[in-house]
């Protein structure tokens, strides 16, 4: 496995920019995910968008409303290389984990999240947590390279690097920096991007998120207002809100058919006050559901199969954030 910085990113996309490559994700790919794959797959005329299971339905909505198709090919046997966006482990790409674990062919990481190992001899990686979103490790490589996306290209990344800021946020000065130009570039401005990937949550559905805060439990934890509980509607969703009528910290699950699915949301003044992170304690608790997990220190998911290991989930995560809040 070789680590690279920018400017080795920017060699290696020039090196391989003819190549036949795959451009994958995480499992259930977002907005993030799809602004990177679709400026990179500009820049790279003979790659391909593959999605292995499906995108997120708010990315699918986001695609018709700019005019892209929303079917794309799911496997990577017919292509030279794989760059995955987005994510750093085999394990969080689903359906092709194995494959991707197995293969000899290339494989190149662009991330930002908390770096796990992805092993291998034929593995490349970028992956720097100083920046926000992936679409804005692209916004930059194509720039330094002196080949900027086409209008249609940045306004996705655009909105890829403001989905992933949670409200700008998460951010850095090159967030900013990034939105600026691409706004000055695309002639868009703010607030119609804003209300595009805002959540259009019908009434019924508005009722689901205040009932699922409701009915959460409340508690403190040092001084941190913790609020936690299962979700009626996807999880990051009532997490989101948590957050915003006054939980330091949100921990929601929603139960599906086949599997259980948490999301944990944090103020940043509280990460800032504790330095925790919750891709990190989302990463080592996942086993007790039986699956994977990881993400930001604002922002994590974790999912798995074993539905039977929420409340065991519940008392790990606490424990991870007892550890850091109280006994520091
Ligand atoms: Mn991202």
């Amino acid at each position: 496995m070789g680590k690279i910085d920018i400017s080795g990113l920017k060699e290696k996309l020039e090196a391989c920019r003819n190549a036949k490559a795959a451009l994958v994700s995480h499992s259930i790919g977002d907005a993030d995910f799809i602004g990177s794959a679709i400026a990179l797959s500009e820049y790279m005329p003979n790659s391909k968008i593959v999605v292995q299971d499906k995108l997120s339905a708010k990315v699918e909505n986001i695609l018709r409303a700019n005019g892209f198709d929303t079917n794309f090919p799911n496997g990577i046997a017919d292509a030279d290389m794989v760059i995955m966006l987005d994510v750093n482990d085999f394990g969080g790409c689903g359906a092709l984990a194995a494959e991707l674990s197995s293969t000899n062919k290339e494989i190149l990481i662009i991330d930002h999240h908390y770096p796990k190992e992805a092993e291998g001899e034929n593995v490349t990686v970028f992956d720097d947590e100083h920046y926000s979103s992936t679409s804005n490790i692209i916004y930059l490589a194509l720039k330094e390279i002196g080949a900027p996306p086409s209008a249609r290209a940045a306004k996705m990344l655009l909105i890829g690097i403001i989905s992933d800021s949670a409200e700008l946020i998460n951010s850095t000065p090159a967030t900013f920096l990034d939105i600026s130009e691409i706004l000055e570039m695309t002639g868009l401005d703010y607030a119609t991007i804003s209300n595009e990937i805002s959540y259009t949550l019908k009434p019924k559905e508005r009722i689901d998120v205040i009932n699922s805060i409701c009915s959460a439990q409340k508690e403190t934890i040092g001084g941190e207002l913790f609020v936690y509980g299962e979700s009626k509607l996807p999880a990051h969703m009532t997490a989101d809100f948590a957050i915003k009528i006054g939980a330091d910290i949100a921990l929601f699950y929603s139960s599906y058919k086949e599997e259980i699915s948490f999301s944990a949301r944090m103020h940043n003044s509280t990460e800032k006050k504790y330095k925790i992170h919750l891709g990190k304690i989302m990463s080592e608790i996942s086993g007790r559901i039986g699956g994977n997990g990881g993400g930001h220190s604002c922002a994590a998911g974790s999912y798995g199969p074993k539905k039977e290991g929420y409340a065991d989930f519940i008392s790990g995560f606490k424990e991870s954030l007892a550890k850091k809040i109280v006994i520091r």
